[in-house]
């Protein structure tokens, strides 16, 4: 469970990556080479620390954030930008990867567009690996602006009656769009509410990779045994705006976004593995190199890829 110092190095690639094409995408969305983007910069920490320690039969259910849970689960960076691009080169066969991405041999099952709508769904999941004998854990994750929602309630409440093997994962962001935590969820704090459904929980730096790892770690250990969930709060912020389509950023100032910069957690991961002498700036330097090299090579990928046929678009629809 405690992390080697190649481990840690491997904590800094998937950092870095994620990075990487966050910026490229934000670039080319804005660009207008493809529609909206959600990027999650600054938030980096929490699908590389979740997922870093899981096996592939473990499910993850993302939410428009999910980004950095394909790339470190593994899908391929062309695949995802082919995805963004609408071509066909991508598991969802030209829909958003995001949104549509299932690839379950790396254990991503299929998110959904309503904020909240994944809870019950990934509380499904780990019904049926329960009903399968399977020893699977679900991760469901999910931002703060879903904890008002009935999904959410109905979700947490099943799991937590049947102990079924599952990890709550809420990155809070303190903003749902435009719109303060404090303004729309009573009671003053989130995680209190996994007391209610007599839950154990964790309150997490979310922009502590190995804090997050850790944590992960623990509740996922704990739904394995078969003693039920945990609910884990991330504290985290996005450094884009809620997307690339003209969302108004009112509540939010440039004071907050700034103390939040500094505390980047990949900075923070790169100055200790310096400093332990684990790596040196020249070898980091290097691995930023590489990743944009394969972020380079995803976009071209992506560009020279081909487009759907129309009927793709009815695949997969049922009624
Ligand atoms: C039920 C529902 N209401 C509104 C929306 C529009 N919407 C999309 S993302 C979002 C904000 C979600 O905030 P949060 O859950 O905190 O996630 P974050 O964007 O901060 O990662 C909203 C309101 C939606 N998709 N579904
Ligand atoms: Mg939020």
């Amino acid at each position: 469970m405690s992390l080697s110092p190649q481990d840690l190095k491997q904590l800094f690639r998937r950092l870095l990556l994620i990075r990487r094409f966050e910026e490229e995408a934000f670039r080319l969305a804005v660009a207008g080479k493809f529609s909206n983007y959600h990027g999650g910069m600054g938030q980096e920490a929490i699908p590389v620390g979740v997922c870093y320690g899981l096996k592939p039969t473990d499910n993850t259910m993302i939410t428009h954030r999910g980004l950095g849970v394909l790339l470190t689960r593994g899908v391929p960076v062309g695949e995802i930008f082919a995805g963004l691009y609408a071509k066909e080169s991508c598991p969802t066969r030209g829909r958003h990867p995001i949104f549509h991405m299932a690839a379950p041999e790396l254990g991503i099952l299929a998110g959904t567009t309503m904020v909240g709508s994944v809870i019950p769904l990934a509380t499904g999941a780990a019904l049926a690996a329960r009903i399968q004998g399977k020893p699977d854990v679900t991760i469901s994750f999910f931002g703060d602006g879903s904890v008002n929602r009935g999904d959410f309630h109905e979700g947490v409440n099943l799991g937590a009656v049947r102990k079924l093997p599952i990890v709550y994962f809420c990155e809070n962001n303190f903003y749902a769009k435009s719109m303060p935590l404090e303004a729309s969820t009573a009671g003053g704090s989130i995680i209190a509410r996994a007391q209610g459904y007599g839950l154990p929980s964790e309150l997490v730096d979310g922009n502590d990779v190995v804090a997050v790892y850790e944590a992960t770690q623990r509740a996922v250990a704990r739904a394995r045994a078969g003693e039920g969930p945990t609910f884990i709060e991330c504290l985290t912020y996005r450094w884009t705006p809620h997307s690339t389509a003209g969302d108004r950023e009112f509540s939010r100032t440039a004071e907050e976004l700034a103390s939040w910069k500094a505390k980047c957690p990949i900075l923070r991961l790169r100055k200790q593995l310096i400093e332990a002498g684990h790596a040196s700036a020249e070898e980091l330097d290097a691995v930023d190199i590489d990743i944009q090299r394969e972020v380079a090579e995803g976009v071209e990928f992506a560009e020279a890829a081909p487009y759907a046929a129309p009927e793709v678009a009815l695949e997969n629809v049922y009624v």
